[in-house]
């Protein structure tokens, strides 16, 4: 592709200039490979995340007991197991030397973290086989692991899939970069209350957006519609998670 040329730019105002740092050029560089890779197309839907929520804020006291705090993140978690189960033609990587397909038979979730030096994305194992619990003390465990600049290789390494939530911070859709080889990312935004038709009246509810970017040669659309259909339908009944 063209080079991007740079004029002197010290000739508009003062400039200053310093090296990127390794990880900023290590995400530079993996952004760009997914970039023109993947052909991307990006599906948004929402959930009504009403009960998920006051059930979440029900914990508060027994969060408070375990020293963990469950955010909306293990939910997230927990509904992408359970939809990659589902439709397994999101749990795969191409191979485009072979035109092999790879099926996983395992659910390995990336979670992306923002830290002050940097994208990480460390890993949770087997997360369709761990509780809420679980998945809340892990994530924050690795969050912070990621923070403080303590994530092994091996923890940033096997996912199947990737959630990135933006969600603490606001902002109402996005269209997140898949992060390849995966053929899929789940991008997570605000919580709104909107107010929902019934039939009747509107009621109002809290939805949350979701924007689910997808490699369309792995993925079609009709199922990428199916992914977040069956994601709004989980997370609108948490219930239906234990099924
Ligand atoms: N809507 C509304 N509120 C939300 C929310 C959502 N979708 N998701 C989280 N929140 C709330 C939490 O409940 C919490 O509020 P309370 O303290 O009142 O309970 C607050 O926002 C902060 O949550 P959090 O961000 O600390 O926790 P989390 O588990 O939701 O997220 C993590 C953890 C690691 C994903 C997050 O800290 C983070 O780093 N996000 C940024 C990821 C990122 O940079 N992505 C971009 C990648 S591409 O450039």
């Amino acid at each position: 592709i063209p080079s991007v040329k740079l004029p002197d730019f010290s000739q508009f105002g003062d400039i200053e200039r310093e090296p990127m740092s390794r990880m900023m050029s290590a995400t530079a560089t993996n952004m760009q490979r997914s970039w023109l890779n993947v052909p991307h197309v990006t599906q948004f839907d929402e959930a009504d995340i009403t009960d998920m929520e006051s059930f979440r804020k029900a914990q508060k006291a027994a969060g408070e007991k375990r020293g963990v705090k469950m955010t909306p993140l293990p939910f997230l978690l927990k509904a992408c197991a359970v939809a990659l189960a589902e439709l397994p033609q999101f749990n795969v990587s191409l191979d485009m030397d072979k035109k092999e397909v790879v099926r996983k038979k395992y659910i390995h979730i990336g979670i992306a973290v923002d830290t002050p030096h940097g994208l990480m994305v460390p890993v949770i194992r087997d997360v369709d086989q761990k509780g809420l619990w679980e998945l809340a003390a892990e994530s924050a465990e690795l969050a912070q692991k990621a923070r403080d600049k303590q994530l092994k290789p091996k923890e940033m390494q096997g996912a199947c899939f990737t959630i990135t939530s933006l969600g603490g911070i606001g902002g109402t859709a996005f269209t997140p970069i898949v992060n390849t080889p995966e053929v899929a990312i789940l991008g997570v935004s605000k919580a709104a209350m909107k107010p929902v038709w019934d039939g009747g009246d509107f009621q109002p509810r809290l939805m949350l957006p979701l924007s689910l970017s997808y490699d369309h040669r792995a993925v079609n659309g009709a199922d990428a519609a199916r992914f977040t259909s069956v994601l709004s339908q989980l997370l609108s009944d948490i219930r239906t998670l234990l099924l």
